[in-house]
């Protein structure tokens, strides 16, 4: 092989590799971060006794006698989280507390919060107060831009909330849905196809100029 035929190989070969390169490159650049979900489900904790004090905000509070919440099976509940309540939809308890730990690995770009409660609450990030709603009517809530309350570690979401039985019917209902942002990008799964195509052909690139740099040598 003369050095110009050498020449034009190696261009085509260095040519690959970019194109490996790009395909690697956009990817990553077109992954999108997967939001963290803690929607209201029956893995929260309920109880229908008001607890002692620092259940609002102790992740670590001793829950002993709280039991699983209720799936109420309402239908189109926010941010399709399941509506809960204590002991069921038609509850003879007209209060309710409601807790849910949950851990954040990475850092929070952004964090938002919906729901709705028939008919008030008093909803508590890590021990803050976001949600105080004593209208005495049942409505939805949010978004309540929630992003400076959440920390990276375990966090705590606590509700109070209670029906106005029997003023406006035995009906009891809360749900919320709470959408968390962490700036590490999570590929899709279209784009891991993409990488390893891309890998793939770098991989496969290698493996053919170690060929041609053997029987380089050889010849
Ligand atoms: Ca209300
Ligand atoms: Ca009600």
């Amino acid at each position: 092989m003369d050095d110009g035929a050498l020449l034009r190989k190696a261009a085509a070969r260095v040519k690959v590799i970019l194109m490996g390169v790009a395909l690697a490159v956009a990817a990553v650049s077109t992954a999108t971060a997967t939001p963290l979900i803690v929607n209201t489900d029956t893995s929260w904790l309920a109880t229908n006794a008001q607890p002692a004090a620092t259940w609002e905000f102790n992740p670590s509070f001793d829950t002993t006698g709280w039991i699983n919440a209720v799936d109420l099976g309402i239908l189109g509940c926010p941010g399709g989280a399941s509506c809960i309540w204590y002991d069921g939809q038609y509850s003879s308890t007209q209060f309710v507390w409601l807790r849910k730990t949950f851990t954040i690995s990475d850092p929070v770009s952004a964090a938002s919060l919906i729901g709705g409660v028939d008919d008030d609450a008093d909803v508590y990030l890590n021990g803050t107060l976001v949600l105080s709603d004593h209208n005495g009517f049942a409505q939805n809530f949010g978004p309540l831009d929630v992003a400076a309350l959440l920390v990276q570690g375990v966090n705590l979401i606590a509700v109070n909330a209670s029906d106005n039985f029997p003023v406006y019917g035995q009906n009891h209902a809360f749900a919320a849905s709470l959408q968390i942002q962490t700036p590490n990008p999570v590929p899709e799964p279209a784009s891991l196809l993409l990488l390893g195509s891309g890998l793939a052909g770098l991989a496969f690139l290698r493996l053919r100029s170690g060929q041609a740099w053997r029987r380089k040598r050889q010849s």
